[in-house]
């Protein structure tokens, strides 16, 4: 299979987050994508598709307060990454705050995501690597890989959160809607639930989103997630969300997939953008499925059974050892 990756993605590194209380070192490390990178072989550099696919799903004052936001908090006199330590209560109105405290709480609905200096620059190229990866299935390939990095399914229009910046998953759907290759449906393996992804689409009937991942009552992102939750509007019907219980095996993992499959396809699906996590993987450090690494060929064989073109867009996985052979295990589940 055809993969993407493009160097500058590595230039975001934080260096920790606040995880249970106490800082630890940033799960989502450059090293994950050297380790996928050297499984998958010698993936081809990301295409330059501009801002103005970002600017489809990303509102312009959430991007001008990511590109400025660690040069003001190092203006502030700061060291190290930029992150926040207070947020609105929900549904607080939107204010134009100058202080760059009150800006991180505005943008950002976690502790887990900070920005660093190369954060900006890592989360465009993570974005232009998701659309080259469409461009090629929209030219013709049935399938492509962008190894995208950071990840991208947490970060809403104008939040980031999650390891997330730029919803790349998002950007890749509306960027296929737009070219005509619809119905897109968007369906989100990783073991958390995409909530960004949820949040942009939920309200839209012309693009499906369904997600099947740990039940947020016991697993982060909480809020969002609850199978009740299936769209609002014009969405109504067009958001599905498939909560697992902590321990879940592959046997269950795959019976989640097809109720998931037969849902994109009665809603007449021409198009996939999927969002694969490898953090559904036993050995995952923050996660608690049971997914084997010799299981992962077998959910990539399922989803490649549904018959759609598809963008394959990197999500999560932290087990850093064991993510290279996972993801390639996964993408061998396809036909060439
Ligand atoms: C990103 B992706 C738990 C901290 C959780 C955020 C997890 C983000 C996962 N104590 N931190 O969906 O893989
Ligand atoms: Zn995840």
């Amino acid at each position: 299979m055809i993969s993407f990756f493009d160097e500058r993605q590595l230039s975001h590194t934080p260096l920790r987050e606040l995880h249970n209380g106490t800082w630890t070192p940033y799960a989502e490390c450059a090293d994950r994508a050297r380790n996928i990178r050297a499984a998958v072989g010698t993936p081809a550099p990301a295409r330059d598709f501009g801002m103005a696919p970002i600017e489809a799903i990303h509102d312009a004052d959430y991007l001008a307060f990511l590109k400025g936001a660690h040069a003001a908090w190092r203006a502030a006199g700061r060291e190290d990454d930029a992150i926040g330590y207070t947020w609105p209560v929900v549904r607080r109105r939107k204010l134009s705050l100058d202080r760059i405290d009150a800006r991180l709480g505005q943008y950002s609905f976690d502790a887990s995501t900070p920005i660093a200096e190369g954060t900006w620059d890592g989360a465009y190229w993570s974005a232009q690597t998701a659309l080259t990866a469409l461009d090629a299935v929209l030219g013709g390939a049935r399938t492509a890989f962008a190894l995208c990095r950071p990840p991208g399914h947490h970060a809403g229009a104008d939040y980031l959160g999650g390891y997330c910046y730029l919803n790349n998953a998002a950007i890749a759907a509306q960027h296929a809607h737009a070219a005509g290759a619809g119905p897109v449906a968007i369906l989100d393996v990783d073991y958390h639930h995409g909530n960004g992804t949820q949040d942009i689409f939920e309200a839209r009937g012309d693009i499906f989103f369904a997600s099947i991942h740990a039940d947020p009552v016991t697993d982060y992102p909480f809020y969002w997630g609850h199978a009740d939750e299936t769209g609002i509007g014009d969405g109504a019907g067009t958001t599905l969300n498939i909560p697992l219980p902590r321990g879940t095996r592959i046997d269950a993992y795959l019976a989640a997939l097809d109720s998931a499959h037969a849902q994109i396809s009665a809603w007449g699906t021409r198009f996939l953008v999927l969002s694969f996590g490898a953090d559904t993987f036993s050995g995952d450090p923050i996660s608690h499925f049971a997914i084997e690494t010799e299981d992962f060929s077998a959910i990539g064989a399922r989803i490649a059974a549904m018959g759609l073109p598809t963008a394959i867009i990197m999500e999560g996985g932290y087990a850093v050892g064991d993510l290279g052979g996972n993801v390639a295990r996964f993408l061998s589940g396809f036909p060439d």
